[in-house]
């Protein structure tokens, strides 16, 4: 054990830069305004006289003394220039300290040492603060005195223990490969003026809540130099809310979270690393070369997680639900979810034998992004569900989707009373120590833990820290000093653990645990370690990190540490610890020697059930039903107030609910979610703004202009759960948490929608990597819909384009559903159909901007009442298909600027054909409408996207393999263009009319 001696030695050699001082500082100025109040309230500045008014509530509170303790008569204290002491309620501030400049050089002289005898009656020295002319000191006032010349002490060692608390982590042996901590300024008692020779003659009770008699301030900050500078380094002064602060120093200095273990739990750690250590070295040998992201120099994770695992279950949860990237995967695969040995090694063997869990339909994957599922039992509580969420290898991408998975899962039923229990399902992240740096979506993620659409009572991180991403030291990949930094801004705590101690490692676990139980809220685990290969075992490290290289050679592996420490204290003998390796060796030989016999459990029979399709005849609304749901939202209860100018607006619904009123999108967006509700169909709506809407047309939740009350019309009729929730200005992290929701709820409806859809492009790795892929890959389903607000209309190269062509070169093997609606009852009914069929599949709609309230993009009501969605729309306004030779087909808002061109009727041979379904292609119906029209000598392609972007690419090969050979079929679109839409809204008139009138075969101008 070290002690603080050693500290400060190590301490003596540094510059004081720090100036954090203030706090102590500022409190002696700050009792002497106090006192100076008490004898004349009106010669203090106006702000300290608030500061004191009241009796002193607040000063007191701020750790100033009653100036009625101490003794009358002391003389005026000459005020030194200083600000008022911030009131964050953490500073020492316990009395009045000498001032000392806060960069101070190292060692100044030690003050002497003070009488700590309250009792003294020794007058005061001539050098003590009494002035001359002073009144004579009275009893009282020589109490007053004594205590004058002790306080400051006592300050000095508050100042003192505060700084350990603060800053001891850089002085923690968090490295196992032995890197010098780096210390902190103010972990000198020199820094405050003080000595361990005036520490010796403090009482520890003076600075302590609970403390020995006897025991004085030194020997307690001893043990807490052996508490802070340890192998784990505690960061929590970061932390905005003090009660977290407070009960986590509580746990951290009484060692709660480090109960002795017994020796049979020494024992079971001790196999535990022998099994993840033989598991990668039996590989190593095994398979020589092959890719395993070896966990090796961080094998403590394995019974990390074993006893989250249990903590989880003993408060409660059924299920733990992991998110992590390659390193150490196939060790928690088989070792935390329980994979058998045989599968994992049937996967080195030979893609022939895949099988099991990882068995999915589709490309599959490799064997280090495959998720899975398992259970464990723990003794006397019972089973609890661990789940491993697939990931791609885009690093920490999985971070937001297993938070929405979480989420989905904590909720107990469909009911519209139901709340999640963050208690029921824990997520854990586990993260690399270059990508928790570096990638955005980590913040993103983090910012969403305390925000009610997101809140999962607190995620688990574990930063696997092995010092290095592929090549790049830390020097190179983050501007902060700890890889977990950023997680500091949001006032996680942070805890760093020396992967090479064992029993540390579980005791910051069991430290996360209990502050996730109790406060609900994150916590991060640092566990630095090393990485004993290449990045993968392919790679050759020492050509980019020799000397490291060197160094980890030749450092024992936490195995052999652990087993060292266990035989020196008698735990374990030396044969004990061979014949552990051995059975491990063995076991995963048995498992190789029987590979080939190896019988996967085969549960494609799952799969197959969800696809089996469930395609509702019709997804139409019984009059009568519409109308409750129509009423309940008009209706609002007594006494509540919606803004005028809205309720007006809102309040036509109830006057146009009639069986051939025009109703618009919003009216019908809502009426399809109440029927939903209605059916006992949860639905959950979130992003940018959702509840109003960005075009302000939603108005889903209301707010009282009198009180700011809410109230959501539509759950007077739910009978089951409505979240409508506006999002964080994020797009990737809020896309993963719905596509992870979606994945964990699969009868929720769950809908993003995007501010303008041109933003869904933030979230790209979530499109590429989980929406469209992830079926394929890991077998994993999704009803996540996206409405993605897209069209051109004048608005510039931003706000106009949803990137359509993007999700179309995604579309196969029918992982999605692409829809372009153009009418209120086609968008219900497309998301009713999305609600109630099968196979789940992630559907993204090009949603409206100007058909929001275009007069022309309404539907009825019996429209609603019946029916269902259409793939493709006819030409409503053609007379006699018999005259047409000429088809438009188009998609989206562009229909309404063919019918409304003013040269229309010139083109009175031409058709508009809508295609609303893009993906699956909608063939047949394609094929009917073509039907429809006997004389047809052409077709068209028409749309308003420049010919790169679109539809265009996507569907012309899929048109020319349909429409007869002797018909010829052409293309009506913008130019290529590098930006799908035009700057001004006069080029954006010009270039629109040139496709139209190129689309209907007219002669035009196409000038500005
Ligand atoms: C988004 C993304 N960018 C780049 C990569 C390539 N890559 C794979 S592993 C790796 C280094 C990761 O370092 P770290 O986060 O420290 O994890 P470690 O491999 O050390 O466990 C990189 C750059 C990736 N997988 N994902
Ligand atoms: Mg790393």
């Amino acid at each position: 054990m070290r002690t603080l001696v050693v500290l400060l030695k190590r301490m003596g050699t540094r510059t004081v830069t720090d100036d954090t001082l203030f706090d102590s500082q500022n409190a002696a100025y700050a009792q002497a305004m106090f006192e100076e109040y008490a004898r004349n309230p009106d010669s203090v500045p106006a702000e300290w006289r608030t500061l004191f008014q009241n009796g002193g509530a607040l000063a007191i509170a701020e750790g100033l003394i009653a100036p009625d303790q101490l003794a009358t008569g002391r003389p005026a204290t000459s005020p030194a220039p200083s600000s008022l002491r911030t009131s964050d309620g953490r500073g020492p501030a316990t009395s009045p300290s000498p001032p000392a400049s806060p960069k101070a050089p190292v060692e100044p002289e030690a003050p002497s040492a003070p009488q700590l005898d309250p009792d003294e009656s020794t007058p005061p020295t001539s050098s003590d603060s009494t002035a001359a002319g002073a009144p004579a000191p009275s009893p009282s006032s020589s109490a007053a005195d004594s205590l004058r010349r002790v306080l400051p002490a006592v300050s000095r060692a508050t100042a003192l223990v505060q700084a350990f608390r603060d800053h001891g982590h850089r002085l923690a042996r968090i490295d196992p490969l032995g890197s010098e901590p780096p210390g902190h300024p103010q972990l000198s008692p020199a820094f405050y003026g003080t000595s361990m020779d005036e520490l010796r003659q403090i009482p520890a009770s003076f600075v302590f809540d609970h403390s020995e008699e006897d025991q004085s301030v030194a020997d307690a900050l001893t043990e807490l130099g052996d508490i802070y500078t340890g192998s784990i380094g505690y960061e929590f002064e970061h932390l905005d809310d003090h009660l977290k602060v407070d009960w986590l120093w509580d746990k951290v200095e009484s060692g709660a979270h480090r109960p002795p273990l017994s020796s049979d739990e020494k024992r079971t750690l001790l196999r535990r690393i022998s099994e993840t250590e033989g598991f990668e070295q039996f590989l190593h040998r095994a398979y020589l070369g092959q890719k395993r992201f070896s966990i090796e120099g961080t094998d403590t994770l394995v019974p990390m997680l074993d006893l989250l695992i249990e903590d989880a279950a003993t408060a409660g949860a059924n299920e733990v639900v992991i998110g992590m990237a390659h390193r150490g995967r196939l060790n928690v695969l088989t070792h935390t979810i329980g994979i058998p040995y045989g599968e994992l090694l049937a996967e080195f063997e030979g893609p022939s034998l895949k099988g099991g869990q990882l068995n999915v339909a589709g490309t599959g994957d490799v064997k280090y992004h495959h998720g899975a599922k398992g259970s464990r039992t723990i003794n006397g509580i019972g089973e609890i569900t661990v789940t491993l969420a697939p990931n791609p290898s885009h690093l920490e991408f999985v971070n937001p989707v297993v938070l929405g998975m979480a989420r989905s899962r904590q909720f107990g039923s469909v009911s519209k009373e139901s709340q999640p229990n963050p208690h029921a399902v824990v997520p854990v992240l586990i993260h690399g120590d270059a990508a928790f740096a570096a990638e955005g979506v980590v913040a993103e993620t983090l910012n969403m833990a305390r925000l009610p659409a997101y809140h999962v009572g607190g995620t688990i991180h574990i930063i696997v820290n092995n010092q290095v991403g592929f090549t790049t030291d830390p020097a190179d990949g983050r501007s902060t000093f700890y890889s977990s930094d950023l997680a500091k801004g949001y006032g996680i705590p942070i805890v760093h653990v020396n992967a090479d101690d064992a029993e540390a490692c579980i005791a910051a676990v069991r430290l996360a645990m209990a502050f996730r139980t109790h406060f609900g809220d994150d916590f991060l685990i640092d566990l630095v370690g090393y990485r004993r290969h290449g990045h993968n075992e392919a790679d050759e490290p020492a050509y980019t990190q020799p000397l490291k290289y060197a160094e980890i050679e030749a450092h024992p592996t936490v195995q052999e540490i652990y087993s060292t420490q266990l035989i020196e204290e008698g735990t374990v003998t030396d044969e004990q610890v061979a014949a552990l390796r051995d059975e491990c060796a063995q076991r995963l030989r048995d498992a190789q020697d029987h590979v080939r016999e190896y019988d996967p459990v085969d549960d494609s029979a799952t799969d197959e059930f969800r696809e089996v399709p469930i395609v509702p005849e019709s997804t139409g609304v019984a009059l009568d039903r519409l109308e409750t749901i129509n009423s309940a939202t008009v209706n609002i209860p007594e006494g509540f107030t919606p803004h005028p100018k809205l309720w007006r607006q809102l309040g036509r619904r109830a006057s146009v609910f009639s069986p051939n009123k025009a109703i618009d999108w919003g009216h019908a967006e809502t009426l399809a979610i109440g029927s939903l509700l209605m059916e006992g169909i949860p639905v959950r709506l979130t992003g940018q703004d959702v509840q109003r809407g960005t075009f302000s047309h939603r108005h889903i939740v209301l707010h009282d202009v009198e009180n700011g009350h809410v109230f959501v019309p539509l759950r007077q009729v739910a009978d089951a759960r409505l979240e409508v929730y506006n999002s964080p200005l994020t797009e990737t992290a809020t896309i993963g948490f719905e596509y992870g929701y979606s994945v964990g709820a699969d009868t929720d409806v769950v809908i993003w929608e995007a501010q303008f859809g041109d933003f869904v492009n933030v979230a790209q790795v979530i499109i590429d990597q989980f929406l469209s892929s992830g079926l394929t890959k890991w077998g994993q389903y999704s009803r996540l819909t996206l409405l993605l607000p897209h069209g051109h209309e004048g608005q510039g190269p931003e706000h106009s384009s949803a990137r359509l062509e993007r999700f179309l070169q995604l579309c196969a093997e029918d992982n999605m559903r692409v829809t372009y609606p153009t009418t209120p009852a086609q968008y219900f009914h497309l998301l009713r159909r999305q609600a109630l069929r099968r196979p789940e599949r992630p559907m993204i709609v090009m949603a409206p901007k100007s058909l929001l309230r275009h007069p022309s993009a309404t539907s009825t009501i019996d429209e609603l009442a019946a029916g269902g969605f259409q793939h493709v729309l006819p030409d409503p306004t053609v007379a006699d298909p018999g005259e047409i030779t000429r088809l438009v087909l188009c998609s989206g808002k562009i229909y309404y600027d063919f019918q409304a061109h003013d040269r229309r009727e010139e083109a009175s041979h031409a058709a508009v054909g809508r295609v609303e379904l893009l993906y699956p292609f909608p063939g047949a119906a394609l094929k009917e409408l073509m039907d429809l029209y006997p004389k047809l000598t052409e077709v068209v392609w028409a749309q308003e996207e420049p010919r790169n972007m679109g539809a265009l690419t996507y569907i012309g090969p899929r048109l020319r393999a349909l429409v007869p050979r002797k018909v010829p079929l052409s293309y009506a679109a913008r130019p290529e263009q590098a930006s799908p839409a035009e700057g001004k809204a006069s080029k954006h008139l010009v270039a629109q009319n040139a496709v139209l009138l190129e689309a209907l075969g007219l002669d035009g101008e196409t000038e500005e």
